[in-house]
């Protein structure tokens, strides 16, 4: 089936700013927030709770065959810490977002995470893993890397997914 809205995975470690993003960009277009931290939840798609690292260990198979039916008809902005197993037909674009370590340690210095979670989160930010697992999952040219460091980049981001979204349309029939 052909989509007629693209689908975008927003990624990126958390506290980079996905949920805002999504958000904005829900208000602005017509696509849709998916956030998978609550389809895991709502839908069950977990092997239970991990008290250590205060996350669910997610069903990955289980979550697939939760969002599959609805993602494929596009228009879906799927925000998740990860992005390696959404399957590449599913997917138009990969926006990860990047902060700075300092402002990342303050945004989630808020969440109360346990120490070792912070650090590796951190962690997780200088060592480019996210970003890395874009470009090995994912074609190069569909892989963005943007920066969320403050609300002049927040809104500079959704004004260039908005005239990526028009494109879209445009090269899709879509006008
Ligand atoms: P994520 O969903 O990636 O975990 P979030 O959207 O919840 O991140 O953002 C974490 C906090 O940081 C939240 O208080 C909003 C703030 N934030 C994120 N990106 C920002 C930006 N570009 N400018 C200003 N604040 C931002």
């Amino acid at each position: 089936m052909k989509r007629t809205l693209p689908n975008i995975v927003l990624t990126g470690t958390p506290g980079t700013g996905k949920t805002t993003h999504a958000s904005l960009l829900a208000e602005r277009t017509p696509l849709r927030h998916l956030s998978i931290n609550d389809v895991v939840k709502d839908k069950g798609c977990h092997e239970g709770f991990d008290e250590e690292y205060q996350s669910w260990i997610v069903d990955e198979d289980k979550l697939l065959d939760a969002i599959e039916e609805q993602v494929k008809e596009g228009g879906w902005i799927i925000d998740w810490h990860a992005c390696d197993l959404f399957p590449k037909s599913w997917v138009d674009l990969v926006v990860v977002l990047r902060a700075g370590t300092e402002v990342l340690f303050d945004r989630l210095s808020k969440r109360n995470y346990p120490d070792h979670k912070l650090q590796e989160n951190l962690d997780s930010e200088i060592m480019d893993v996210l970003l890395q697992e874009a470009r090995d999952s994912y074609d190069e040219e569909i892989v963005v890397e943007l920066q969320s460091g403050d609300a002049d980049e927040l809104e500079a981001n959704v004004e260039r997914i908005e005239a990526w979204l028009e494109q879209w349309k445009k090269d899709n029939n879509q006008t």
